[in-house]
């Protein structure tokens, strides 16, 4: 049994697309539950990964096929996960902000937040701040997580922060920012939660925001 976790994991940290979906099936057909999957197999190598890419042995076209592999995975358990109503670890909503088109960055964190058993709904890029705000309202997500490229997209993050406060819903989610130009200091000073250099940190950070 603990054989077929070590092996899901390892079909993760190769991104072996190949393999991970009949060893999923596999792993279901043996009577593996879904959440088993998740936590001993899928997310060990994704763990795994992260570790690897912020000490800087694995790269990002690495890292985003270790996240598709774990995605082909996810299509299988995703829908079991539901019925039995197994707890994901959170919900994140996720977007690129107003007049950035910039989203390499952003789904590389979604995928890291998927890989530490978050639920992640993407709103895709170039986001208003009030699409920000009505999706929090109708998500009701434990973090908004807002990625930015350009020095001249950051302030939409203030502007989206400011545009929750005025909805009233600024203290309902903690809000993780990221994206090259972007640093603690400015999270600090825009009333962000957080901040995280790179996609490993974002997932561990958002786990941290979930206590
Ligand atoms: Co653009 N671009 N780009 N670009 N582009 C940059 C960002 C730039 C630095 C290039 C340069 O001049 N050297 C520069 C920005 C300068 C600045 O403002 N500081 C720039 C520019 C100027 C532009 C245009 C204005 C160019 C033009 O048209 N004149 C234009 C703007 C379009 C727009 O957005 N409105 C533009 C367009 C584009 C493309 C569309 C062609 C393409 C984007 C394609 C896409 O994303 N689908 C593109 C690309 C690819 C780049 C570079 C080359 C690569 C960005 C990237 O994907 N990096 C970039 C130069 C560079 O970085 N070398 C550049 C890989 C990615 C994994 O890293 O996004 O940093 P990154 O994400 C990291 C972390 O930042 C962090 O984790 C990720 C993974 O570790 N992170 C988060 C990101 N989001 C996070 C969120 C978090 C936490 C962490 O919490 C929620």
């Amino acid at each position: 049994m603990s054989n077929l976790f070590a092996e899901l994991s390892k079909t993760v940290i190769e991104g072996n697309l190949d393999e991970i979906v009949q060893l999923t099936q596999d792993a279901l057909d043996d009577g593996l539950s879904a959440k088993e999957i998740l936590d001993k197999g899928l997310m060990p190598g994704m763990d795994h990964v992260g570790v690897e890419f912020k000490a800087g042995n694995m790269f990002v076209p690495e890292v985003l096929r270790s996240a598709r592999a774990m995605q082909s995975s996810m299509v299988l358990i995703k829908p079991l996960l539901a019925e039995t109503g197994a707890d994901m670890t959170g919900k994140v909503l996720i977007g690129t902000v107003k007049g950035d088109l910039h989203d390499i960055g952003k789904n590389l964190v979604g995928m890291m937040c998927e890989g530490a058993g978050f639920e992640v709904i993407d709103m895709g890029k170039d986001i208003e701040p009030q699409d920000f705000v009505d999706a929090v309202k109708e998500h009701e997500p434990h973090i908004l997580g807002m990625s930015a490229l350009l020095t001249t997209t950051m302030r939409s993050m203030e502007h989206t922060v400011k545009a929750l406060e005025e909805a009233g819903v600024r203290d309902k989610v903690k809000i993780m920012i990221g994206g090259a130009p972007v640093t603690q200091a400015f999270s600090d000073q825009i009333g962000a939660d957080g901040y995280a250099s790179n996609a490993a940190s974002a997932s561990e950070l958002a786990k941290k925001f979930m206590g």
